[in-house]
């Protein structure tokens, strides 16, 4: 008996040392995603306003990056990269798909992730916060780009990232199931009693938490103004500096239940945001949250790009170091592959840089460049290649590279290009080779730059037609306008272009376009042919300045000259559906303000209707 007792002792401690040094191979990993968190909003990298004591204390005891850079300059696009190792050119996210369909593009169920990979090296595995890469289909099945299909073992909060703009949801996910909050519930604060709790229940490890917050992202939400309450500011900016004040104190608190559990030592924390500052309300100048940086959220510069990284794992990671080591977030998927010994299944674009963060930059692998595209509001393109950063700013009007010497103008403010055009040539040759072109987006400028019908299809979404007309849409009713386009408008301000696609497939999206004031601006569609035309659907803006749509009015033409008012509103509505009973030939359908002083024109979005066939017999 007492032979086989020590056996089992020996067994037992012999099981320890296995278990305790796969404990040291695997240390526990936590990746904290701010969303639109500028470069120049946190106290580390100079930020005065902006109060971010606990960032600052872990990124002093951990190593800084100033040259580590975003998947892309917005949100689905950046995560898109983050958690499939691939730069946009090679990506499948390549922008945010605007509103369309239900909750953005899904990531196919094929896709190697970081979450896959953590999976496959023993961890568990949790996404709390906002998603953004695949949802729920209209029919409520979910898609494959679901987290829970994507590498988590547990996920909680947001999929569709338009619902994520409202820090107070009606619901939000836990795995597969919507859980109801009645709009009550600060969403930010659940996301973090949620990641206490699943770092209580795993402690044994190991864990990888993607802790994607959404804190500064607007709306303009907090539950408390704390220490800004009293300061001599506009509230929005109260609020604004409220929200990432109170995100500061969860990752502070968050790094102190690593402490109490002694978790810490075997926890490497990454502290990053999705993008560049969103400048909303002109909060970019008043808190400077650019900080020295060129642009903000969109942008190719580096105000766009560039993030706040910090990592922070004690006793492994230097404390107070600093590395320039030209990064992204397409390098994590190997970083975390090298970490776990867990290898990659497929392609990526990044390189480990576990060297650098374990002090070894001798044994660190570069990259000959970082590349970018986005498709957004004006298409565009970035290149990083050692000191040099390559921007077109507009890809509608040419690859027109403007070049900045990184080195000495991080600011990216004097424009080298006529003096070195051979750098030029090397970068623009490089932005072709990384560019692949993708079934979703192209580069048909200025066009469409979302194939919807490709990305009904991933999505799907069997009736694109079906996907985004809300409510009491009459039978028989036809969305024709999808294909239409905006030729004309009275605009004249910087907001500009009309977004064809835009104005004419999104009622959920951002604003369409937006002139100057005038006495009657307006905004014309044309159908291409003419068309029997039986009604419209108009969205007013949701700015809060709805007020100001007062007299619409709603023409039609056949030859784009003669025009026919067939509509009138009185006060502003938050919709109008217009229904002209007997459908009406034309071509041309013109909307637009009729006032007494001038007025800023701005609707969400406009759907033209025609009558179907099979509706027309019925
Ligand atoms: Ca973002």
């Amino acid at each position: 008996m007492k032979t086989i007792d020590s056996i089992l002792s020996v067994l037992f401690i012999a099981v320890s040392i296995v278990t305790a040094s796969f404990a040291a191979r695997s240390p526990n990993v936590i990746y904290i995603l701010c969303d639109d968190l500028g470069y120049g909003e946190v106290g580390y990298n100079g930020q005065e306003m902006i109060q971010t004591p606990e960032l600052d204390a872990l990124a002093k005891k951990g190593m800084r990056f100033t040259s580590h850079y975003c998947g892309s300059s917005v949100c689905a696009p950046s995560r898109g990269s983050l958690m499939t190792g691939k730069h946009p050119g090679h990506a499948y996210i390549r922008a945010n798909s605007p509103g369309y369909p239900n909750g953005q593009t899904p990531i196919p169920a094929d896709s190697e992730t970081v979450g896959k990979l953590m999976q496959r090296a023993g961890y568990t595995t949790a996404c709390i916060g906002k998603w953004g890469l695949g949802g729920e289909r209209p029919d409520g099945t979910l898609n494959d780009g679901f987290p829970t299909q994507q590498g988590f073992d547990y996920f909680f909060g947001y999929c569709d990232q338009r619902r994520a703009h409202n820090y107070y949801p009606e619901f939000l996910w836990r795995n597969e199931e919507k859980v109801p909050l009645g709009g009550k519930v600060y969403s930010h604060d659940l996301m973090t009693e949620e990641a206490l709790k699943f770092v209580d229940e795993n402690k044994d490890g190991p864990f990888f938490l993607y802790l994607a917050y959404t804190i500064p992202h607007t709306k303009y939400q907090v539950p408390e103004l704390a220490q800004y309450a009293d300061r001599d500011w506009p509230e929005k900016f109260k609020k604004h500096a409220a929200m990432t004040s109170r995100m500061d104190r969860d990752v502070g608190r968050l790094v102190r239940h690593l402490e109490t559990l002694k978790l810490d030592k075997n926890t490497l924390v990454f502290f990053n945001s999705d993008n560049g500052a969103h400048g909303e309300q002109g909060s970019e100048k008043f808190f400077n949250t650019s900080g020295e940086l060129r642009g903000i959220k969109r942008s190719m510069y580096e105000g766009g790009v560039r993030s706040p990284m910090f990592a922070y794992w004690p006793g492994k990671i230097r404390a107070g170091s600093v590395s320039d080591h030209l990064s992204s977030f397409w390098d994590m998927l190997p970083t975390f592959s090298a970490l776990t010994g867990e290898p990659v299944q497929g392609e990526t674009d990044g390189i480990s840089m576990l060297p650098t963060l374990l002090g070894k930059p001798q044994q660190q692998k570069k990259h000959d460049y970082l590349y970018w595209e986005l498709y957004e509001r004006k298409p565009n393109q970035g290149l990083r290649m050692g000191k040099w950063k390559g921007v077109v700013v507009d890809r509608r009007k040419g690859q027109k590279i403007e070049l900045y010497d990184m080195s000495v103008d991080e600011g990216e403010q004097q424009d080298l290009a006529d003096r070195y055009p051979e750098v030029v040539e090397r970068i623009r040759k490089a932005m072709n080779e990384a560019h692949v072109p993708s079934p979703l987006w192209d580069k048909s400028f200025p066009g469409r730059m979302f194939n919807v019908e490709a990305a009904c299809e991933v999505s799907g979404v069997s009736n694109p037609d079906a996907v985004e007309t809300a409510g009491d849409i009459p039978t028989g009713w036809k969305w024709i306008s999808r294909n239409g386009s905006v030729t004309h408008s009275s605009l004249s301000s910087e907001w500009g272009v009309p977004h064809n696609h835009t104005l004419l497939t999104t009622m959920q999206g951002k604003q369409s376009f937006h002139t100057d004031a005038e006495e009657t601006p307006w905004v014309m569609i044309d159908l291409k042919q003419e068309q029997p035309i039986i009604g419209l659907e108009i969205l007013n803006r949701t700015d809060g300045k709805s007020s100001r749509t007062r007299n619409l009015h709603v023409w039609i033409s056949r030859d784009g000259n003669n025009w026919n008012q067939v509509f009138k509103a009185g006060k502003p509505e938050r919709r109008w559906l217009v229904d002209l009973s007997q459908p009406k030939q034309a071509r041309y359908v013109k909307i637009g303000l009729v006032n007494a002083k001038p007025e800023y024109f701005h609707l969400k979005g406009v759907k033209v209707f025609s009558k179907s066939k099979k509706g027309a017999e019925s």
